[in-house]
């Protein structure tokens, strides 16, 4: 029988099929490809064998469309974040917490690498004052200008989510972002019954504290999934090498190969086109992040 893996716990994994939820052991562990340090993830389509009408085996992950993946800094392995994605919402906020563009930056890169459609997503405008509606205003001009696609919501009081509802229709989409940006509460206004536990600021730090640890699928309709991930501290990228950067950054598509060496990573080569665009059709900001973004990459 064919389910979809719709939260995996430990060596559990829930497949759906249907309108039931089987839970299931995985057996072929050791068998699996070791790049990955989790085998199966939400989303995965998969072959269970059931051994009465509540439980089963996860027989076989059948061949993904697409994955995102980061590098999991306990055994430097690949960690699966979602799997068969039609796009990755980047949750983030500019108040409680502030989201380092840098990190927004990977996100993006890394939704691109893996051909999955990106949409950054600022939560939080309720608590926004003049200044900083201001300050998120420049920061959409910088990615509207970058062709990417955004949109502000406030998902505690409930602000523009029709707009963010309309773009998730028929889609199945993970959403990702820092500990505390509001990845749960979204979830919880999109999809009511699901009930995810939402995390308190810590007083300390001003940041969140880690609520979701699996990454777990709910349903907005019958064909309309979101996918809620454990907020990531950094991000570090598992298989993206210097060399693909640059082709990771929509402004810089059609410029790329106008510098004087195919081969140019718009660091300090001589006759770099990218160099003398800064401040126009690059921006300042998306390029020194892309430098501090290379000096990390080997
Ligand atoms: N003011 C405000 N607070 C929010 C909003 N969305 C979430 N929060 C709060 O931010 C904190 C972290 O939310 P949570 O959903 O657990 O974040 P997650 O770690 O990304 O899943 C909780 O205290 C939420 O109540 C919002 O739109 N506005
Ligand atoms: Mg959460
Ligand atoms: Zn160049």
């Amino acid at each position: 029988m064919k389910g979809v893996v719709v939260k995996s716990v430990g060596d559990l994994y829930n497949v759906k099929i249907n309108n039931s939820i089987i839970r299931c052991n995985y057996r072929g562990k050791n068998k699996l490809n070791n790049k990955f340090s989790n085998p199966i993830v939400s989303g995965d389509k998969v072959e269970i064998k059931l051994l009465d009408d509540k439980s089963g085996i996860i027989e076989k992950v059948i061949e993904r469309k697409n994955y995102f993946i980061k590098k999991s800094l306990k055994d430097k392995k690949a960690h699966i974040i979602g799997a068969n994605l039609d796009q990755i919402l980047i949750i983030s906020s500019i108040k409680n917490p502030y989201t380092k563009l840098s990190f927004i930056d990977k996100c993006l890169a890394a939704s691109i690498y893996y051909n999955i459609k990106p949409i950054l997503v600022f939560n939080k405008i309720d608590l926004l004052g003049n200044e900083e509606t201001l300050k998120l205003e420049k920061i959409y001009s910088i990615y509207n200008g970058a062709g990417i696609e955004t949109c502000n919501i406030s998902a505690e009081s409930k602000i523009n989510i029709n707009e963010l509802l309309k773009k998730l229709l028929n889609k199945k989409t993970l959403i990702i972002g820092n500990s505390g940006v509001g990845k749960s509460t979204l979830i919880n206004t999109l999809s009511p019954s699901s009930n995810q536990k939402t995390g308190d600021l810590s007083s300390k730090t001003g940041k969140g504290r880690q609520t979701t640890t699996f990454s777990e699928t709910f349903e907005i309709n019958k064909n309309s999934y979101i996918i809620d991930s454990p907020g990531f501290k950094d991000f570090y990228f598992f298989d993206i090498k210097r060399n693909d950067l640059k082709f990771l950054y929509p402004e810089f598509i059609l410029l790329n190969d106008k510098c004087k060496f195919n081969n140019c990573l718009h660091q300090n080569e001589p006759k770099c086109f990218i160099k003398n665009v800064i401040g126009k059709e690059v921006s300042n900001k998306r390029y020194n992040n892309y430098l501090s973004i290379l000096n990390e990459l080997e």
